[in-house]
Order: C-alpha cells, then sequence, then structure tokens
C-alpha cells in the first residue's frame, strides 16, 4: 500500500495540519513549559512539573519500550519513584544522578545548538526537556521530550558501569569548548552515533545504550558498521526519520576508549579542563 502523498499543492495544508501543531492545548502547554525553562537559573531549585492524566498515560507508552536493564530501573523506582504510573521530577533525577556521576539536569526549552548543547557537557550540565511529546504518536518523537531524556539518558549517568562511560560524555563537552564549526559538526556526529544511536555488543548480542534508539527503533534494515568515530564524524545522519545505519562497538568499553580516543585527536591550540571544586573551566 503506497502511503498518502499530496497531489495538489492545497493538499499541503494537511500537512501544515499536523496535529502536534494543530491542537491548540498541547501548544499552550508547551508555552508554559518553555517558559519555565527560560526562567530558570543555575543554582535555583528546578521547575517542578503537575504532569496531567493524559501526559502520564503517553509516558506508560514510552515506559513499556524502555531498554536499561533492570538494575539501574529498580534503583531509579526506589529511590525517586520511577514508574509507569508517575513522569519522575527533574529535580529529583538531577540530585540522584549528582549523587551517581557528578552529572546534572537543567531544564531547556527545546533543541539547542549543537555547540551550546556539547559545552555544558563540559560541566557535566545536561540539558534536559521538561514536556512531553504528543499523544498521538507516542513511539515516535523527532524531538527530545521528557521520555527521552528522563527513560533514554538519565539512566545511563545513573548506571555505575556507564560512570566511566559519562566521563567520556563529559569529554565530549570539553573538547566542544571554543572548537571550530568544523570540529562541532564531527564531535556532534561522534555524539549522535554513541549516546543518541550507539549499538555494543554484550555476551555476542548487539545490546542500545543510545538514547535515541528508545523512540526510534525502525522496521527498515538498517546498515551495522564497527564503530569508528572518525568515520562516524564524517557520516550525515536523518534527524526526523528512522536511522539508515548504527554503529555497533565490540564492548562499552571500546567503545568509551574510541570516543574519548577520538577527543583527543582533535587540534585545538589549548587544552580545556574542568574543577570540579570551583565548577570552571581553565585551559592550559
Ligand atoms: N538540544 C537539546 N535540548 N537536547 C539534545 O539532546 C540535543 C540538543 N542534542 N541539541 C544535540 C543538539 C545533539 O544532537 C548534538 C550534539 O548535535
Ligand atoms: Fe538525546
Amino acid at each position: 500500500e503506497v502511503p498518502w502523498f499530496p497531489r495538489h499543492v492545497s493538499d499541503l495544508d494537511h500537512i501544515a495540519d499536523s496535529q502536534c501543531f494543530n491542537d491548540e492545548e498541547y501548544r499552550r502547554r508547551r508555552d508554559v513549559l518553555a517558559q519555565s525553562a527560560l526562567r530558570h537559573r543555575h543554582g535555583k531549585a528546578l521547575p517542578h512539573i503537575d504532569y496531567s492524566h493524559a501526559e502520564v498515560e503517553t509516558w506508560g507508552h514510552v515506559w513499556d519500550k524502555r531498554f536499561w536493564d533492570k538494575a539501574i530501573m529498580r534503583d531509579l523506582s526506589k529511590q525517586i519513584g520511577y514508574s509507569r504510573g508517575r513522569i519522575p521530577q527533574q529535580e529529583d533525577v538531577s540530585a540522584f544522578l549528582q549523587d551517581r556521576t557528578g552529572f546534572s539536569l537543567r531544564p531547556v526549552a527545546g533543541l539547542l545548538s549543537s555547540r551550546d548543547f556539547l559545552n555544558a557537557l563540559a560541566f557535566r550540565v545536561f540539558f534536559c526537556t521538561q514536556y512531553i511529546r504528543h499523544h498521538s504518536m507516542p513511539l515516535y518523537t523527532p524531538e527530545p521530550d521528557i521520555c527521552h531524556e528522563l527513560l533514554g539518558h538519565a539512566p545511563m549517568f545513573a548506571d555505575p558501569e556507564f560512570a566511566d562511560f559519562s566521563q567520556c560524555v563529559q569529554e565530549f563537552g570539553l573538547a566542544s569548548l571554543g572548537a571550530s564549526d568544523e570540529e562541532i559538526t564531527r564531535l556532534a556526529r561522534v555524539y549522535w552515533f554513541s549516546v543518541e544511536f550507539g549499538l555494543c555488543r554484550q555476551q555476542g548480542e548487539l545490546k542500545a545504550y543510545g538514547a535515541g534508539l528508545l523512540s526510534s527503533f525502525g522496521e527498515l534494515e538498517p546498515e551495522y558498521l564497527p564503530w569508528e568515530p572518525a568515520v562516524a564524524a564524517k557520516t550525515e545522519f536523518p534527524i526526523t526519520c528512522y536511522q539508515l545505519r548504527y554503529f555497533v562497538a565490540d564492548s562499552l568499553a571500546d567503545a568509551k576508549h574510541k570516543m574519548r580516543y577520538y577527543c583527543q585527536t582533535l587540534a585545538k591550540p589549548f587544552h580545556a579542563r574542568y574543577n570540579p571544586i570551583s565548577q570552571s573551566i581553565w585551559v592550559d
């Protein structure tokens, strides 16, 4: 069966009316959350959001697809009340992660530029959206949303097995400070093919560790390539549809080593380091 496509220029009206833009209530909700994220300042409490019944229902659909293994999810359930019937508060998740790997979350209204997003990672700060995807497509979103952040990314920053991995994520951030636009593009791709869509082998099986895989496992036959950050750095990727190729690391350790090595190969005239005590960058 051929999917619907526009046959007359006026058919584009149907595209413009796509559910999420046409849903006034949804748009108003997004505006409210965007405003509260915009008002947030470093050091202040993170906005507390009262999620509606319908929003929690959407969360539940994504919850059923979560792929993080039992141990981390059990910790998150026990300690901060992760469950199918409740969307956790960013504040609680942030405090929990801070204890575990020193990463903290901070609210953001929507997509940031790669440079801005990566720069924050240097401080172990992960920008997180608080709105939820539109309920009409619970299992697909081209944008990050609270499900992507809290079910895709947060468990990784909570898992002790991933503790060094979060170190690598910070190194992406440090490498991005003052990097040229070309370097940012390369780093963003390496980030995309690992933190967002990375796969690794574990006991002979393919295991997802990228957060994006939560919301976009496609039905197409993708191509699987060996994890090589320098190749990933030159590989373009689609944002609004399923991925055509994935990079597969031999193990999580292999994924980490190669990412770390890649960050060190960038030709920058200085070296940025983070001092966690003063929470500042120093350069040498
Ligand atoms: N912005 C936001 N708000 N969340 C992200 O996860 C994100 C982003 N990812 N900007 C970035 C881009 C990533 O895809 C790379 C670094 O470009
Ligand atoms: Fe993401």
